[in-house]
């Protein structure tokens, strides 16, 4: 029996496990207790690595679609006719006519970050997508904006704060999102210990509204509005303190003059929040000394989601709260993403660059994913004509997903590297089975950049890969070389990973991949220190608190404001939701995480339902401006008047090849949301808020 220490790489939370095993006979999959992060922690996905490592569902070969079906071919035929089909389309209509879509998994994977660069490069594409537009983009911007670099983002140091702040996120199941912080559950029972507080905004009593201390319902869409008045209440209060970052902030005065007008009574009616209450919520968070906010899904996918995220940060910084023990704080991971890109000086741009057919913003080089189908129906110079989609799902991930289907159509190739045939891959012309989990090394680039502990950690591969199936990596090295029409580079992710940590904060302490080797559980590189004032990117080493973008972008807040008619066709708002046994669209076929009573249900208020004449359990019809969908009923007061709750992730058919143990009740929540919804100012996709309407 043989004991394999490794994170788990599902989601952001970065959990140690302990694999207990014969061979590739696993007898348990556990917490790993000695690593610095987790300390023992993991949820029920953890244990489900073996169901995707053995599933027989896994794709095990490269496949090409016939007349007649898939058929298995070989790795070097699917890599030629993979290359040969990307330079006709490209010489035919340009290098831009190709596209890529990468999904949330690539983030999770250090083989396809370390070997993702040099082949969009060889691609020579401007057009590229990804999950983060119909995710967390809001907070690249005002980084990019206040900070001076889109991925120099603040993490709350939840182990010392005593007041907590969460608006729009569900860290007890999401697990966390842009911080991570495995064990939350214990983290945040530990602020209340501590004699601290935690308060939860959201239209939905969620799990981690009901371990708090309080929660308010709050309108969808209405948080910049909420934010505003908290600053105004600051400002009027007296209550700015600024710290050792007084000589470091520019901008106060314009924060001053425009929070004016946004005051706690003029947020009552807009948000559902009492003004008394957002009074005494600000005062707390002041007299509580070491307090954050902490905003995410819910702010930043909706039609404000820009706003919202500069106004949270805005709010920590003149609370005093900001590079500070207990605030938000910057993490310095041993391989820093920042080192990888010149210093100071951004942001350059004078005007950052726009899509080509709905003009929406291209921030870190991406075009709105929710405009993906548009840039493949519209014709014209650089119209899209095939699509390399890695680790994604986007079929079931943006909205207005059947269009997207349907748009595929008119594409000339598409390829997809994927682990499972899905809604998405199920379209393309080849698929290169990938490695996923079990079989993979890692070393998280993305997440220990956002950890609310620095700590650095290497996990070696625990199976060989099973069937004829490639690491990601390689299948981007094979065709990086092909496109380039040069050799292999011979790197390993191994070979990159030694190079950054030598280059990296903790290199003179001797951190390298051998240490790394020898500390399985990962090594502590200790709490979180004020370090903002090394890290700022910008040219003037001042932390900008009145970027121009946002401010512009106020007069869009304000016109919804006065333009805010009911929608008398589609009366409700639609919002998702996560559940803790799945992640994203990909889980579902874990028996272990999908048997159990069907979680895909719409929650309903019971005063909406009563009108509606709706009860829990019957099947009802929900409509948007873009489709509809059947869907079980589950009439709660968890759920905000006028508002309703759908799952994300779910969808996927009997045709594809996942058995998907949760099909037949499986909907997609992006057949309702609507692709013309974004937030303008940022291009994310504004997936919450959705106005739809329900009948029996
Ligand atoms: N309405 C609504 N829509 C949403 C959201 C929401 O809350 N509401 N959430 C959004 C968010 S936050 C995100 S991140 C996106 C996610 O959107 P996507 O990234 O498009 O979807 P995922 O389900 O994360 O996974 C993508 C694909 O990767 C495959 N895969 C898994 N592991 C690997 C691997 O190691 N290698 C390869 N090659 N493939 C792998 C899976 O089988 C799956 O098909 O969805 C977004 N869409
Ligand atoms: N179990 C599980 N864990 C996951 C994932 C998963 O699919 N399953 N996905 C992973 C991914 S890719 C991500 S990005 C993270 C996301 O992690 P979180 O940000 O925690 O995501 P959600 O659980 O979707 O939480 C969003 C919350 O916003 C609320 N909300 C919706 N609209 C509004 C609004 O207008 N205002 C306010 N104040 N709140 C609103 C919703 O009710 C919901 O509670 O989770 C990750 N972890
Ligand atoms: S919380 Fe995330 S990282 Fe931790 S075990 Fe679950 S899926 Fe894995
Ligand atoms: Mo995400």
């Amino acid at each position: 029996m043989q004991k394999h220490y490794r994170t788990c790489n599902i989601c952001e939370a970065l959990c140690g496990i302990e694999i207990t095993h014969e061979g590739e006979n696993i007898i348990s999959i556990k917490g790993d207790k000695k690593d610095p992060l987790s300390r023992g922690h993991i949820c029920p996905k953890a244990v489900a690595l073996q169901d995707f490592y053995f599933d027989e569902d896994r794709l095990r070969s490269p496949l090409k679609k016939t007349a007649d079906g898939f058929k298995e071919i070989s790795w070097n035929e699917a890599l030629d006719f993979t290359v040969a089909k990307i330079k006709e389309v490209q010489s035919k209509y340009g290098d831009n006519a190709v596209a890529t879509f990468l999904g949330n998994p690539n983030a999770h994977n250090v083989g396809n970050l370390l070997f993702m660069r040099p082949f969009i490069k060889a691609l020579k594409t401007k057009s590229r997508f990804s999950a983060s537009t119909v995710d967390q983009m809001p907070h690249h911007v005002a980084a990019l904006h206040m900070l001076g670099h889109s991925i120099l983002n603040p993490v709350p140091d939840l182990d010392r704060t005593n007041f907590l702040l969460v608006m729009g996120g569900n860290p007890l199941v999401s697990n966390g999102s842009m911080m991570a912080s495995p064990d939350i559950g214990k983290r945040l029972r530990s602020i209340q210990e501590r004699g601290g507080k935690i308060v939860v905004i959201d239209p939905r009593k969620t799990e981690t509204a009901k371990k708090a201390d309080e929660h308010l319902f709050i309108k969808p869409e209405s948080d910049a509005v909420l934010l505003l008045a908290m600053i105004h209440v600051l400002i009027e209060e007296n209550k700015i303190r600024l710290n050792h970052l007084k000589d470091h902030v520019t901008g106060l005065e314009e924060i001053k003059k425009l929070a004016k007008k946004y005051t706690p009574e003029k947020a009552e009616n807009l948000t559902g929040i009492k003004a008394e209450k957002i009074r005494s919520l600000t005062l707390e968070m002041v007299a509580a000394d070491k307090a954050v906010l902490y905003s995410r899904m819910g702010l930043s996918t909706q039609t404000f989601g820009g706003l919202c995220i500069w106004l949270s940060n805005i709010f920590n910084i003149l609370n005093g709260n900001y590079d500070k023990e207990g605030g938000m704080m910057f993490p310095r991971p041993a391989i820093d993403p920042i080192s990888f890109s010149p210093k100071k000086g951004r942001p350059k741009h004078k005007s950052i660059p726009v899509s080509r057919v709905r003009k929406l913003p291209k921030y870190l080089g991406e075009t709105p994913s929710a405009s993906l189908a548009d840039e493949i129906e519209t014709e014209g110079e650089g119209q899209i004509k095939a699509l390399v989609c890695i680790a994604g799902n986007p079929v079931l991930s943006v909205p207005n997903g059947k269009r997207l289907e349907k748009a595929f159509e008119k594409l000339d190739f598409i390829v997809c590297s994927d682990i499972y045939l899905t809604e998405t891959s199920k379209h393309a012309d080849i698929i290169f089975p990938a490695t996923s989990g079990l079989e993979t090394s890692q070393y998280d680039i993305t997440f220990l950049n956002l950890a609310i502990r620095n700590i650095a950690k290497y996990s070696p591969a625990l199976f060989p890969k099973k069937g004829n199936v490639k690491h990601d990596w390689e299948i981007l090295a094979a065709l990086t070389a092909r496109l380039k029409g040069q050799e292999n580079s011979g790197q390993s992710p191994e070979m990159l990973i030694d190079m950054a940590l030598h280059m990296g904060h903790y290199a003179k302490e001797g951190l390298s991949l051998e240490k790394l080797k020898a500390h399985p559980h990962g090594i502590d590189l200790g709490p979180l220190t004020s370090c903002l004032k090394d890290r700022l990117q910008t040219d003037d080493d001042t932390v900008r608190l009145a970027p121009q973008v946002f401010l512009d972008d106020l007069k869009r807040l304000d016109e919804s404001i006065q333009n805010k008619t009911l929608n008398d066709d589609f009366p409700f708002q639609m919002i998702g939701r996560r559940l803790l046994r799945q992640h994203n669209t990909w889980t579902h076929n874990s028996h272990r995480l999908s048997k159990g009573r069907n979680e895909c249900t719409l929650l309903i208020n019971p005063k909406d339902a009563e009108r509606k004449d709706i009860s829990s359990g019957e099947y009802i019809l929900v409509k948007s401006r873009v489709g509809e969908i059947n869907v079980e009923a589950e009439v709660t007061d968890e759920i905000m008047e006028g508002v309703l709750s759908l799952p994300q992730g779910f969808g996927a058919s009997k045709k594809s090849k996942m058995k998907v143990a949760a099909a037949q009740n499986s909907v997609s929540i992006n057949d309702l949301t609507d692709d013309m919804r974004v937030d303008a100012l940022t291009g994310n996709a504004a997936l919450n808020g959705v106005h739809v309407d329900i009948s029996k």
